[in-house]
């Protein structure tokens, strides 16, 4: 592992700067609008989709790759997607290339730095700078990229500069490409690959031209793959070699779209040039875009002006200042940021999860509550009238479950009051209960008070006569579906979900006056927790389920598996655990699952399948929910600890989802999102521990966000206003945070004083009694004062 030196990852204001293409090899960013994203890393490799409306890309790898939803840990190598500008002295022949790839030259001075809307480079070699900013559109599936050459010498320099970005292998069917001059465009088409009739009509707008479109003609350029590389390879090819690029044409072949400028640059000049590169249907199109975004400088720059304002929509609602640089940079900037990819691209499928869309949604009750609300009336209104959840929530006319859809999970329901209570919180629209809708199977609507209800008691009638979940082919963890597929198999953690969504619906239906369903789902609540503790309690801890042979796992008897992390949480959430049980099994989580980079999922990871467990068994040890630091699961417990009142030990968890300053060799990862994973398996393979997953899709900042806004800093929407009861760190003893709450605005101080015993609270110089700001204003400013006790630790 190559050590990160300090000052090579800097934050300057909200961006993210590093400073260095080799020590975090696959560290980069992403940008993303509705129609797409483009995740790259600092030395040039790309990975993008875009939505037509199911997901598609304009630029592949050599092979084309199983279609899927995004995978962790993507492999890069020399023919990856790439975006690259490579430079050569037309005079002493030398050529570097930025960002680094393909040539990778180690002496070049080089600085990548993330920021909201994009992604910029800047590269210095021998006096010659290159900088190169990407950014996207506020829609439309184009990337914008401006290349400046500078000149930094004394003497004037005689340069080729290509941009280089490629198209892969784009179908088996046909595919080709070649340079049209009209347009200063090398255009790659192809026939997306198909098989059935019916098929051939769905495709019939798809956007089968991939293309590479400048603001000025090249001199020359290629679109062969084979010939520009010819026998030096990517690093030194053949096409570059020569004086001239060789204006090939890919003949279902290859295709490449490399262009060359020759730019003659005097001491301090520059050159610039700009480029689209992206997807579209036909040249009609392409050349709607050049008139669009390319007919003169200020066209581009309104298009990324119009880009970067979405991005700006998605403004959180809360600023904070903490003394903790790490924590406040990513809350400020990259958590609402992340929260706000999710919320309007739902990870890029027409089908998301249903569990994924409604946390992800409930992410966005912090940036945009509308958001949350289409989401919960959509996702109900897919409901069956037995009360039962879809796997996926169909997001198009046309759109169908598909991948892990199909498999049947029994945990969808839970999420439905746990997430509309982040809502209610939020916007306090209770009217929302009584809003009348239809099932899946039923045209006739009802409530959406009662379509909850249903939901519950379906998930109250899918237990055993032990009173315990059943799993089918998997709860919240996807992969463990060999549990239950005969049909017996039965969830611990669903078990204590199912209490705590009960119990969170048992609190909005008090909050709405609905006493007797609140006090049916008490009971039901309760119900549930008996049969967890009677039945799955293993002395020290919770199991993690019963199998459909009738053998508990996730115990102490177990060799691998023997303790899992979610049933922990969840016990502690929905009050199945008393305070020893809570003792004895947070004992056991520090000591099994603890690691210097967060809290993993199960230990010790499985090495060889299970097959009365499932396919989570034949994950690689310590990747994804075979034991990594899963953030999504070790949200659950964060919040859990907030919930019993352990803000220390919360915080600590929290802070240990954020790649921090001594510890970027080891995650590979820079602070500008939470990854779905770190590497796991601590003990078995310490070796890789702690790396980062580097896949941005994940429902842990919809929870990172509730738990920061509501249990952290405590600054809670109830039906009357806003509750103030922080749970900051002891060793914090001062912080400040502006809250946007309801149309208002909170400028927070938070305080231990010695001479303060319990916690006081002032708002506008007035005590507040009851911790409750009622009757806010919207548009007016709150000045609010949090007086808390220097030593006592502060609980719910
Ligand atoms: O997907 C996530 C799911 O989107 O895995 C979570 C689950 O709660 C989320 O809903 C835990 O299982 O199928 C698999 O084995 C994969 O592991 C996916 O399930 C996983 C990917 O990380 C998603 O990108």
């Amino acid at each position: 592992m190559v050590e990160v030196p300090e000052n090579t990852v800097l934050r300057d204001g909200a961006d993210i700067l590093l400073r260095d293409a080799r020590v975090m090899p696959n560290a980069g960013g992403f940008l993303w609008n509705p129609d797409m994203m483009l995740q790259m890393t600092c030395r040039g490799y790309a990975t993008a989709q875009f939505m037509q409306p199911e997901p598609a890309k304009y630029s592949r790898s050599p092979a084309m790759e199983a279609t899927s939803f995004m995978q962790p840990e993507h492999p890069y190598f020399a023919h990856h997607s790439g975006r690259f500008f490579y430079v050569k002295d037309r005079k002493s022949g030398a050529l570097f290339s930025a960002p680094y790839e393909p040539v990778r030259n180690p002496d070049q001075q080089f600085e990548f730095r993330s920021t909201a809307n994009s992604l910029e480079w800047r590269v210095r070699q021998n006096d010659i700078e290159i900088s190169l900013t990407v950014c996207l559109p506020a829609a439309g599936t184009t990337e914008m990229w401006h290349m400046t050459v500078t000149n930094l010498g004394t003497s004037a320099r005689d340069l080729s500069v290509y941009p280089v970005f490629s198209f892969g292998y784009l179908s088996w069917m046909n595919q080709g490409g070649t340079y049209d001059d009209s347009l200063n465009a090398i255009i790659a088409r192809y026939v997306t690959p198909y098989q059935k009739v019916k098929d051939y009509f769905k495709h019939l707008d798809f956007k089968d031209c991939s293309f590479l479109m400048a603001d000025q003609a090249p001199d020359s350029w290629s679109a062969r793959l084979s010939a520009f590389e010819g026998e030096g390879g990517l690093h030194a090819p053949d096409g570059i070699q020569a004086a001239r690029l060789g204006r090939e044409q890919a003949d279902y072949e290859i295709p490449l779209a490399a262009l060359q400028y020759d730019v003659s640059l005097k001491p301090g000049e520059s050159r610039n040039v700009r480029l689209l590169f992206g997807a579209a249907k036909d040249s009609a199109e392409i050349a709607a875009l050049r008139t669009e975004f390319l007919e003169n400088p200020a066209a581009f720059d309104r298009q990324a002006a119009l880009g970067r304002a979405f991005v700006e929509k998605g403004q959180g609602v809360l600023q904070v200042k903490t003394g903790d640089p790490t924590f406040d940079h990513y809350v400020n900037h990259w958590m609402p940021r992340q929260v706000y990819y999710h919320g309007t691209t739902n990870r890029l499928t027409t089908d998301p999860q249903t569990r994924n869309y409604l946390q992800d949604h409930m992410g966005m009750c912090y940036v945009n509550p509308a958001s949350m609300k289409n989401a919960i009336l959509l996702a109900l209104s897919q409901q069956k009238v037995n009360g039962e959840m879809p796997d996926g929530i169909l997001l198009h006319e046309g759109a169908s479950l598909k991948y892990i859809n199909q498999v049947p999970h029994t945990d969808h329901t839970v999420w439905l009051p746990i997430c509309l209570r982040s809502y209610l919180n939020e916007s306090g629209d209770f009217d929302i209960l009584w809003a009348q809708l239809p099932f899946a199977d039923d045209e006739r609507p009802v409530t959406l008070f009662q379509h909850i209800s249903r939901a519950m008691r379906w998930l109250a009638s899918n237990r055993d006569e032990r009173g315990l979940n059943f799993i089918a082919e998997g709860d919240w963890c996807d992969p463990m579906n060999m549990v239950g597929y005969k049909g017996k198999g039965v969830s611990v953690w669903l078990t204590l979900a199912t209490a705590y969504a009960c119990r969170e619906w048992a609190t909005i239906c008090r909050m709405a006056g609905q006493d007797e369903m609140a006090a049916n789902m008490e009971s039901l609540a309760a119900d549930c927790n008996q049969s967890a503790n009677r039945h799955c309690w293993d002395g020290d801890w919770y199991g993690r389920g019963i199998t459909d042979d009738g053998r508990i796992f996730g115990v102490a008897a177990d060799d691998e598996g023997k303790i899992f992390l979610n049933p922990q949480s969840w016990a502690m959430l929905c009050g199945a655990a008393d305070a020893d049980k809570t003792a004895s099994m947070r004992q056991a989580v520090d000591k099994h699952l603890m690691t210097p980079y967060g809290v993993m999922m199960l230990g010790p990871a499985y090495t060889g399948m299970r097959d009365d467990i499932g396919r989570i068994t034949q994950k690689f040890p310590g990747s994804a929910e075979n034991g990594s630091v899963y953030n999504h699961a070790a949200a659950f417990y964060a919040y859990a600890l907030y919930t019993i009142g352990d803000a220390d030990a919360a915080y600590d968890v929290l802070k240990r989802m954020l790649p921090s300053d001594t510890d970027y060799a080891v995650r590979g990862q820079l602070p500008n999102y939470i990854p779905n994973y770190y590497r796991g398996a601590y003990h078995q393979y310490p070796r890789t521990a702690g790396r980062s997953s580097q896949l941005l899709n994940t429902g842990t900042v919809a929870w990172f966000t509730r738990i920061v806004t509501e249990k952290l800093f405590g600054l809670e929407g109830v039906p009357k206003g806003l509750r103030i009861h922080p749970a900051i760190p002891s060793h914090w003893n001062e912080a400040q945070v502006t809250r946007r709450f309801r149309g208002a605005t909170f400028a927070i101080t938070y305080r231990r004083l010695s001479n303060t015993t319990g916690m006081q609270i002032q708002v506008d110089g007035k005590a507040c009694p009851g911790q409750v700001i009622s009757e806010i204003e919207a548009g007016r400013h709150y000045e609010v004062e949090v007086r808390l006790p220097a030593t006592e630790r502060d609980t719910e």
